[in-house]
């Protein structure tokens, strides 16, 4: 082999060249880890306190109006990662998602656009205010999951109480692929296709036959608390309890095909087995309280908290109450990872 001057001298011509030996390492902790049999990634796990959220989130509505960046008053649950990159990719709670949580005071509108990255809205506290999605009204009350589909326009207006719920986005995975639109509405907010009905005219699993796209469409939480206590008396999944995933209306697949939402029931005293998978997810606890072992650490959360598993890491969740119920809420990348034939998952040891 050549002494290490030549060797060095011919990296950076290769440098200079823009091109660069398979040999060659690098100094940071990632690039360490670039070669290995476990995935790596820089999501952290971590716990958004619903104390904080909601503190702060209120603060936001006593100091911003709605004027602004895209008229929305969110607060975005940072992954500690990202806390010090360029705006577009802090924005993200795990690489591929982002949570948010809205504020929409009574009086409010915020206006109408459209983007191709997917939201969901889950709502947390408040009642009758709606959602407008391609002209349809979603009246959301708590525990409905709404869905805007990429590229529907969609507004939102409060003529009832304050109202709070969480957005999930796939804004960090299409940002990582660099195909972000975003438009306003042309015009001042989109007509309302029948006013005077309370609700979309899409409800439950009939859909209009010329309709070849998912639409918008409301999951009712006393539809999907009914189905959870149903299977209360059954197995449910060693790993995860009486989970339900929402399933798109149109092909029976995924919510969305980038990411799903999913709800769970941890009966009182329920501990569920450990076992990891190469998707992230990322938790909000609707009802109670609990723990969730993520690689050996114990997180604690309680009603309104969220909080993040990131990829390939080993988790169980329990429900630290024997006398109340506890409920979470989530949405993860499996589809994604799926489509793309990525997806892995491996059951833990014992148990
Ligand atoms: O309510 O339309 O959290 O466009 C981020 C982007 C919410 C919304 C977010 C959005 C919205
Ligand atoms: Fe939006």
């Amino acid at each position: 082999m050549a002494d290490k001057e030549l060797l060095d001298s011919f990296d950076r011509e290769l440098a200079g060249n823009g091109l660069e030996g398979h040999w060659m390492g690098g100094s940071s902790e990632e690039d360490k880890v670039a070669y290995e049999k476990d995935p790596h990634t820089s999501v952290q796990a971590h716990v958004w306190k619903w104390s904080i959220i909601y503190k702060h989130l209120m603060r936001a509505g006593d100091i911003h109006g709605l004027e602004g960046m895209a008229d929305r008053r969110t607060l975005r649950l940072i992954n500690p990662a990202y806390q010090n990159l360029p705006s577009r990719r802090r924005r993200a709670t795990t690489h591929t998602i982002q949570m948010s949580v809205q504020l929409l005071k009574p009086g409010e509108l915020a206006s109408s656009h459209r983007h191709n990255f997917g939201a969901f809205r889950f709502i947390v506290e408040g009642r009758g205010a709606y959602t407008v999605v391609e002209g349809e009204k979603f009246v959301m009350e708590p525990g409905d999951l709404i869905l805007n589909p990429p590229m529907t326009w969609h507004g939102h207006v409060n003529e009832a109480e304050p109202i709070v719920w969480l957005d999930g986005l796939d804004y960090p995975l299409l940002n990582a692929l660099q195909v972000i639109t975003w438009e306003p509405f042309p015009g001042d907010f989109q007509t309302i296709k029948d006013s005077t009905k309370l609700t979309a005219h899409r409800i439950g699993m009939a859909r209009p036959t010329w309709e070849k796209a998912a639409g918008p469409l409301q999951y009712k939480w006393d539809d999907t608390y009914r189905t959870l206590k149903n299977l209360e008396a059954s197995e449910g999944s060693p790993f995860d309890g009486v989970a339900l995933e929402y399933v798109n209306p149109v092909n029976g697949g995924h919510t969305f095909p980038t990411m799903s939402c999913c709800v769970q029931l941890l009966r009182k005293g329920e501990t569920t087995r450990t076992h990891r998978h190469n998707s992230s997810t990322v938790y909000h606890a609707f009802r109670g309280s609990g723990v969730t072992v993520i690689n050996g650490k114990k997180y604690e959360w309680e009603q309104g908290d969220c909080f993040v598993v990131p990829l390939w890491s080993w988790h169980s969740h329990q429900n630290a109450s024997k006398s109340e119920e506890a409920i979470l809420f989530s949405m993860n990348d499996q589809p994604m990872l799926e489509a793309l034939k990525l997806y892995r998952e491996e059951p833990g040891e014992g148990a």
